[in-house]
């Protein structure tokens, strides 16, 4: 049920949801091969369980050539016996369901695999399937457009024996589906209701906001090409018949919106709207790019971070929109690495994080390993990688020039791989992950850092994450409360308040390592209900947040 506040803000049956993302391949190996796999999960519903979750986001296990770990799809209604059989995730399904755990699938319908049968038949010359994509005609030299592929190159590729370009927004094996064609909408509908049937409970769609491409296609001379395929003109009318005609309006679901904005993010979100439960933005998540670089070196704009959390909690919140918040996943390096201090206080700065984003408004969702302080790999060596984009990037810097010694650097700090180690179980053989040597390497710092640990520790990040999952199921004000930011004397502070009929919250986190003066005033007539520290002092400690509350 959903009701609008007189605030014009909703409140959401997810708003009092938690979702744990899991990348399957890094997870947990339950059949000693290196790579993680249906089996693995199900060993690990109950840990899931106990941190309080309510959804598991599973990253794409079906058939796949795994170019791009599974976001590279052949078939999307069978699984890829590398992660298991149809059996083990009707299991899983029942399983999760015997816990009180929603299964949330992870649809890529912006592109298809090269190697699905709908691309073959094209290569083949059938017009049916070559109208499933966008193969232009052309001359072997002279690409359609200008644009660039996310992962490097040209978004177009050649095929000699059509006298063809097609696209690919992502990598060459990854074809752009044309979702002008109603015969696409219809097969993916199809694949939702397919796996609806099977009991998922939600669904994440990957990279949404680019599949309304115009019907021309221009050079970019203005840059790479995005501003012509990102939230474009048809983007809310196929929302609403896809989500609509496919039956799932009641679930769970989330669209991954690329290089988008707050009005569209509205619309997507808005339940008025009939599209999607809730968004991921990226915004917050670029403030370390030197110009919009990713492939670049920068400490955090911690005042931009904040500027962006507040304008994207508000902007939401006045149109009715819903935010998914984050701070990390597959594609991002580990949050404590990169915001935080993961050598002097990662677990300090692990639970800061923590509050900073479950206290705010929208539906907070935490990455695997994430909710034990897991770190970067901290890899030296080019083979250690295994991402196709940052392998990509690794060539094209050293094309444009940059030193082995940098780029590695740069890899080091930015890589999807940093986020794709094998999740730390314990200080045993492989982390924990499997019997045989992972796909991946482990960060070496798996004998410190493991959730076995962890959870004998009094001070466990865990156990916190636990209570914060917690407090949002009790107190409507984390649920369902207004957000409203609150300025701070000292910009190494971030400080907001929730507000909830008479009901307060204040969160305040202190961003960094140094030691800052308090005055206590400001909380004055609040109850302390979580903090980072045993004791709350004078001072805010390296990275210490508090959470107060009053009625
Ligand atoms: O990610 C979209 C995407 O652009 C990310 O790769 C990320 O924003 C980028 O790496 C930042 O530089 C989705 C999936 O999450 C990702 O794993 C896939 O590789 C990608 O789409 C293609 O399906
Ligand atoms: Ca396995």
């Amino acid at each position: 049920m959903l009701c609008i506040s007189g605030k014009g803000y909703n409140m959401k049956n997810f708003s009092k949801s938690c979702v744990y993302q899991i990348y399957i391949k890094s997870f947990k190996d339950s059949n000693g091969d290196g790579i993680g796999d249906i089996g693995g999960i199900i060993e690990r519903l109950d840990y899931i369980k106990n941190i309080g979750t309510d959804y598991i986001w599973i990253t794409p296990f079906f058939r796949s050539p795994l170019n791009d770990n599974g976001y590279d799809i052949s078939d999307y209604m069978s699984i890829d016996p590398v992660f298991g059989s149809m059996r083990d995730f009707e299991r899983l399904i029942s399983e999760a369901d015997a816990r009180g755990i929603g299964i949330m699938l992870d649809m890529v319908f912006n592109h298809t695999s090269t190697e699905h049968e709908w691309f073959k038949k094209a290569l083949e010359g059938e017009k049916k399937y070559m109208d499933y994509y966008y193969f232009v005609d052309g001359e072997p030299d002279a690409p359609p457009t200008n644009w660039a592929s996310k992962f490097g190159g040209s978004a177009w590729e050649y095929v000699p024996q059509l006298k063809k370009w097609y696209l690919h927004l992502f990598d060459v094996t990854q074809a752009d589906l044309n979702w002008n064609n109603p015969e696409v909408r219809e097969e993916l509908k199809d694949i939702l209701r397919f796996w609806k049937d099977k009991g998922v409970k939600g669904f994440r769609f990957d990279v949404i906001n680019l599949v309304s491409k115009p019907d021309v296609f221009e050079n970019d001379f203005e840059g790479d090409g995005r501003r012509f395929y990102t939230d474009g003109a048809k983007m809310h009318e196929f929302l609403k018949e896809l989500i609509g005609d496919s039956g799932i309006s009641e679930m769970l679901t989330v669209g991954e919106m690329s290089s988008t904005s707050i009005d569209n993010c509205i619309r997507y979100s808005n339940p008025a709207e009939k599209e999607l439960s809730m968004c991921f933005s990226f915004h917050h998540l670029k403030v370390d790019y030197v110009n919009g670089d990713k492939w670049t070196l920068m400490k955090p704009d911690f005042n931009k971070l904040k500027e962006l959390l507040v304008s994207w909690q508000l902007g939401m919140q006045q149109g009715g929109g819903w935010n998914a918040v984050f701070l990390c996943n597959h594609d991002q390096p580990r949050a404590v690495s990169r915001f935080g201090d993961d050598r002097r206080y990662r677990c300090e700065s692990a639970k800061m994080l923590a509050v900073m984003i479950h206290m705010l408004r929208g539906t907070p969702y935490i990455y695997q390993g994430e909710e034990f302080g897991m770190t970067n790999a901290d890899f030296n060596d080019i083979s250690s990688y295994r991402d196709v984009e940052s392998l990509n990037y690794y060539k094209i810097m050293l094309e444009n020039g940059t030193s082995r010694q940098d780029a590695l650097n740069i890899l080091a700090a930015k890589s999807r791989d940093n986020g794709r180690t094998p999740v730390q179980w314990s200080s045993g053989e492989n982390a924990g992950f499997s019997s045989a040597e992972p796909w991946i390497s482990a960060a070496e710092n798996f004998k410190e850092i493991n959730a076995e640990a962890d959870l004998k520790s009094e001070s466990s990040v865990i156990n916190f994450y636990k209570k914060l999952v917690g407090l949002r199921k009790e107190y409507n004000v984390i649920s369902d409360g207004e957000f409203i930011p609150v300025g701070v004397p000292d910009s190494r502070l971030f400080m907001y308040k929730r507000q909830y009929q008479g009901e307060e919250l204040l969160v305040i986190c202190n961003m960094s390592g140094d030691e800052i003066s308090w005055n206590d005033s400001a909380a004055g007539g609040y109850t302390q209900l979580l903090g980072n520290y045993e004791h709350s002092g004078k001072s805010l400690m390296p990275y210490e947040a508090r959470v107060y509350y009053r009625k």
